[in-house]
This record gives C-alpha cells, sequence and structure tokens, in this order.
C-alpha cells in the first residue's frame, strides 16, 4: 500500500519538479482604446533593445487613455499555466499597471511599475529615455523588486497605463512558467501509470518467490 502511495505522490510530484519554467507562448492579444501599430507587436516574441525611441514600429504606443478604462492589451494564453517570472518592455518615464486573471474577468493586480522603476533615465534627467526592459525574475540582469511576485495561476495578462506624461508605450510582455495539467488528462495519466507501476511491483515478487523457491 504504502509503495501506491509512493507512486501516486510521484505522479503528483512530476509536474512542478521536472518542468522547467519556460517562455509561454500567447494564442492571441485583444485590445481597447485608441493606439498606434499593432497590438500583436506586445506579444510577437520581439523585444525591443533598451532606449528604443518609444514611437519606434516595434512598439504599440499611445496619447492619454489612462486606466483599466482606457487604452488596454490583453493576452491570452490559451489555457490555465502557472506564472512564474514576465518580462516587459514599456516606456521609462511612466507607471503601468499588469494584471493576471482566470477567467478574462477578474483580473488581480501585480505591484504596479512606478515611474523611477528600471534603469533607463528620462532625457529630462540626463539619460538616454525611451523603452525600458523589466524582469521578475531575480537572476535577470532587467530585474526589478515592484515586478516580483510568488507564483500565480492564470491565462490572461493584461497591461495599460497609470500615469506619467501622457505619452505612453508598451514592446513587449512576455511570461514565463509551466502548464497546469486539466484534471481529465492527470486522471488518465494516473489511470494508466499506476496499473503499470502494479504490474512491475507483481512481476518482481513473482521473481523473489521463484529466486526463493
Ligand atoms: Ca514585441
Ligand atoms: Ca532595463
Ligand atoms: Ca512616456
Amino acid at each position: 500500500m504504502l509503495y501506491y502511495l509512493r507512486v501516486t505522490v510521484f505522479i503528483l510530484l512530476v509536474p512542478a519538479s521536472l518542468c522547467h519554467a519556460e517562455i509561454i507562448s500567447s494564442a492571441s492579444v485583444s485590445s481597447q482604446g485608441s493606439f498606434f501599430n499593432s497590438a500583436e507587436l506586445v506579444s510577437d516574441g520581439m523585444v525591443p533593445s533598451e532606449s528604443t525611441r518609444w514611437t519606434n514600429d516595434s512598439n504599440a504606443y499611445w496619447l492619454n487613455q489612462e486606466g483599466s478604462e482606457g487604452v488596454v492589451f490583453t493576452i491570452d494564453y490559451g489555457q490555465v499555466f502557472l506564472l512564474e517570472n514576465v518580462l516587459l518592455s514599456v516606456d521609462n518615464n511612466d507607471a503601468y499597471q499588469l494584471e493576471y486573471s482566470v477567467d478574462n474577468m477578474d483580473f488581480v493586480s501585480f505591484s504596479n511599475i512606478q515611474i523611477v522603476d528600471g534603469n533607463i533615465l528620462p532625457t529630462s534627467s540626463g539619460g538616454t529615455g525611451g523603452m525600458d526592459v523589466m524582469s521578475s525574475n531575480s537572476s535577470n540582469a532587467e530585474y526589478i523588486a515592484n515586478l516580483d511576485f510568488s507564483p500565480v495561476q492564470m491565462r490572461y495578462l493584461r497591461l495599460y497605463a497609470i500615469e506619467g506624461d501622457t505619452a505612453y508605450s508598451v514592446g513587449e510582455i512576455q511570461a514565463f512558467g509551466t502548464a497546469v495539467p486539466e484534471p481529465n488528462s492527470f486522471f488518465a495519466l494516473c489511470a494508466l501509470l499506476v496499473p503499470a507501476a502494479m504490474l512491475r511491483r507483481r512481476r518482481r515478487g513473482h521473481h523473489v518467490g521463484r529466486e526463493s523457491e
């Protein structure tokens, strides 16, 4: 009995222990509000270089329209994932809000990205200005503490501007994590693996029995 319990525990732990967090491909991007360039740019896998101009062809950019009633980009990842990290490219001198959801209705906020976050300084402070890459991953050189979070389950991410110089831009939103198995596929896996383990166990017992004859 203890053996079967071990097998079950092993199966339960496999998805979390053996699956390394990888970039999650988006299924589709939807948008709200009035902006320049394509919404697809926020999830096309291309991250603009640091200091890229905010109106570059690599970015979706807009004026005013702050908050969740303004310009909003929503990425659908097609199924539920355990989200472990995000990487963003946004204009350096604004504050943005990133949120997640499993149903595209109830969104939960991460800590918002402050105007001062990131390493790209505005031209008014003697910097280069432009786009700033930011990561929630503490082992990434672009890490910022405000983006850090404990892993959460999500299917959707959305981003909008909160405040800044009224000129906003996003070049990329990338998610990293692992797929959450659907209950049906999990039980199907158990149905396949547990009998196989029992058969192996029975065969092994049979060999031991014959050896001791
Ligand atoms: Ca992009
Ligand atoms: Ca940066
Ligand atoms: Ca700006």
